[in-house]
């Protein structure tokens, strides 16, 4: 952990009127969640999430997409949030305004007490049909608690027009839902300071967050065991996992 971004970091902290908080995969990776570049572990080592992860998949083998989705919010109930989670929920309690974006399908944020999430690429536990759009409520599954269950899994049909219910979740090529892009996308424009945490800036257009807010005057400071590289004055790199830094950040800027 660079000790000279850190320190930089508490007054950028102590003296933002609005501060984002924008997370990937890596802010759950130390609850025992597989990033997406991460080789995925078992049945899905064989899939690359990118090939599951688009409405092409869904089409043609629902059960495929549909049991790796279960089997994802299954696993959901064996994890716990970790420090990362933990502390971005306190931060909020430090700060004028804080505004969390993930592009996470986890609820690992609300789990900590973080509120007013905005899920970018939509979560695990709003599933809708996939033709009406109907909300399906997953409480009525009776789907076996067990990780072991079946990996394809057929998907439910909708109680109103009887079509398949897909996850309710963005895949690549879909656009994401307008109020949570416009939220972010204001946030970014609005704030002084971006804790860019745990992604690796590859998807878009979520990847724009922090480059928005570096236009609009804002600091970005990137927490992730990574370097990452840039040229901004205004852009900082913590090396370090979000699970040790963030506390780190918190009781250091704070007590
Ligand atoms: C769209 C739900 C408009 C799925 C997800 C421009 C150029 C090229 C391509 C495109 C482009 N614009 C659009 C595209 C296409 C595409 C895209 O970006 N492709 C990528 C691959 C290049 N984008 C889209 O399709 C988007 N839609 O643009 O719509 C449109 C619409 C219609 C017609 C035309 C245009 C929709 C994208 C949403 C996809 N859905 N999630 C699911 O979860 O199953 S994205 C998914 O992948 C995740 O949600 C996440 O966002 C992304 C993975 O990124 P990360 O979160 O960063 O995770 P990653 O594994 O990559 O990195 C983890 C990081 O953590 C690493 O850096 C690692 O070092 C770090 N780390 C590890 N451990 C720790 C840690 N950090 C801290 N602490 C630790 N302990
Ligand atoms: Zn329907």
């Amino acid at each position: 952990m660079n000790k000279e971004n850190i320190a930089v970091c508490f007054p950028l902290l102590r003296q933002a009127a609005h501060v984002v908080v924008f997370t990937g995969a890596g802010v759950s990776a130390e609850s025992g969640i597989p990033t997406f570049r991460d080789a995925l572990t078992g049945f899905w080592a064989l899939h690359d999430p990118m090939d599951l992860a688009t409405p092409e998949a869904f089409d043609r083998d629902p059960a495929l997409v549909w049991g790796w989705y279960e089997w994802r919010r299954r696993q959901l109930r064996i994890t716990q949030p970790n420090p990362a989670h933990t502390a971005i929920a306190a931060l909020a309690g430090r700060l004028p305004r804080l505004t969390l974006i993930t592009q996470n399908v986890d609820d690992l944020h609300e789990r900590a007490g973080s509120r007013d999430v905005i899920h970018l690429h939509g979560d695990l536990h709003s599933p809708r049909c996939s033709v009406c759009a109907a909300a399906h409520s997953l409480c009525a599954e009776s789907g076996t608690d067990s990780l072991e269950a079946d990996r394809k899994i057929s998907p439910p049909r909708c109680l109103h027009c009887n079509n398949l219910v897909r996850p309710g979740i963005v895949w690549f090529g879909e656009s994401l839902p307008e109020r949570a892009f416009q939220q972010a996308f204001d946030a970014a424009g609005d704030c002084d300071l971006v804790l860019s945490v745990g992604t690796s800036g590859v998807v878009q257009p979520a990847a724009l967050i922090p480059e928005i807010a570096l236009q609009h005057g804002a600091n970005v400071v990137h927490i992730n065991p990574q370097p990452v590289r840039s040229q901004h004055p205004q852009e900082y790199s913590i090396q370090g996992p979000a699970g040790e830094v963030l506390p780190r950040l918190m009781s250091a800027a704070f007590c």
